[in-house]
This record gives structure tokens, sequence and C-alpha cells, in this order.
């Protein structure tokens, strides 16, 4: 049998940052309350989740690589919303924003999770935010619980 290194669904004694955009508030609210919700109920203490504002989504690289330097935390989830509807360089920004946590997510041994929505249009977004499609904060969160305790056991194993 191979050893199987798999995540549990246990948020319990892992710390967890939430790096969340101001940039369309409303809907990034509904997206950190998701994330919030999916930690909560995994058992994680009010006390174990920090969250981190910053403008826009396109801070939230460089807010998530000062908080993997920081070295206290287990997983960090990036939460924003860019709607292409409202932005000219829409597809700069949001190009240039999964270019970045991507190069950080293989800098840094632990779970870097991309919750940015990019959408068409509003209605899109607003969709991905809790109404029809789920809450993409909630699923990241999720994700970074999940790969945390994967990472964890990874760390634990002995050589033989
Ligand atoms: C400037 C801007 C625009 C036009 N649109 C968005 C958006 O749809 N979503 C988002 O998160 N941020 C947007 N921003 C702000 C930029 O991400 C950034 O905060 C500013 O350009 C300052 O660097």
């Amino acid at each position: 049998m191979p050893k199987i290194f798999e995540g549990g669904l246990t948020a319990r004694n892992l710390k967890f940052a939430i790096v969340v955009a101001r940039f369309n508030s409303l809907l990034t609210t509904q997206l950190e309350q998701g994330a919030l919700d999916a930690l909560r109920r995994s058992g994680a203490r009010e006390k174990d989740i920090s969250l981190v504002r910053v403008p826009g989504s396109f801070e939230i690289p460089q807010a998530a690589k000062q908080v993997a330097e920081s070295g206290k935390f287990d997983a960090i989830i990036c939460l924003g919303v860019l709607i292409r509807g409202e932005t000219p360089h829409f597809d700069h920004i949001a190009t240039e924003v999964s270019r970045s946590l991507a190069g950080l997510t293989v800098q840094y041994p632990m779970p870097i999770i991309y919750g940015i929505v990019t959408a068409d249009t509003v209605e899109q977004a607003v969709n991905r935010a809790g109404l029809k499609h789920g809450n993409k904060g909630f699923d990241a969160a999720m994700a970074a619980v999940d790969l945390a305790n994967t990472y964890k056991k990874l760390k634990a194993r002995k050589r033989r």
C-alpha cells in the first residue's frame, strides 16, 4: 500500500491569514464572511484567524508575501473581486495578480490560496460571492484547511 498524504478538514490548531481587498467591498465582504464561516465550522479558533485588508486586488500578492515571511501562519487565503466591466486594465491586473500569487505558492512552503473572483459582469461576480454559484471565499478557505493538514503531515513524516 502506498503512503497517502491527504488533508483532513479540521482547522483546529492551525493559524490562518485572510488577505482581502477592499475594492468591490460589497462583494469582498461576502467572500470574507464565507471564508470565516468555513474556518469556524472546521474548528478554527478566533485567535488563530487574522484579517489583512488591502486597497485592491493588485496589492494582495505583496501583502501575502509579507504574511508568508512572518512565518506565523499555516495558510493564507487571498480574496478579491475583479470585474471586467469596471476595469479597462482588468486583464493586466488579473494576469499580474494570478502570476504573482502563483509565484508565491512555489516560493513558500505553505498553502497560499487563490480566492479571487474574476468576472465579466457584476452579475457573474455576485453569483460567485454567495448567490447562485456558491461562495468562492468559503471554497478557498476549505482548500486552505485541506492543504494545511496535508503539509503538516508531510512535515511530520519520518524518512525511512
Ligand atoms: C483601480 C482598480 C480598478 C479599476 N478595478 C479594480 C477591481 O475591479 N478590483 C480590485 O480588486 N481592484 C481594482 N482596482 C484597484 C487596484 O487593484 C489597486 O488597488 C489600485 O490600482 C492601487 O494600486
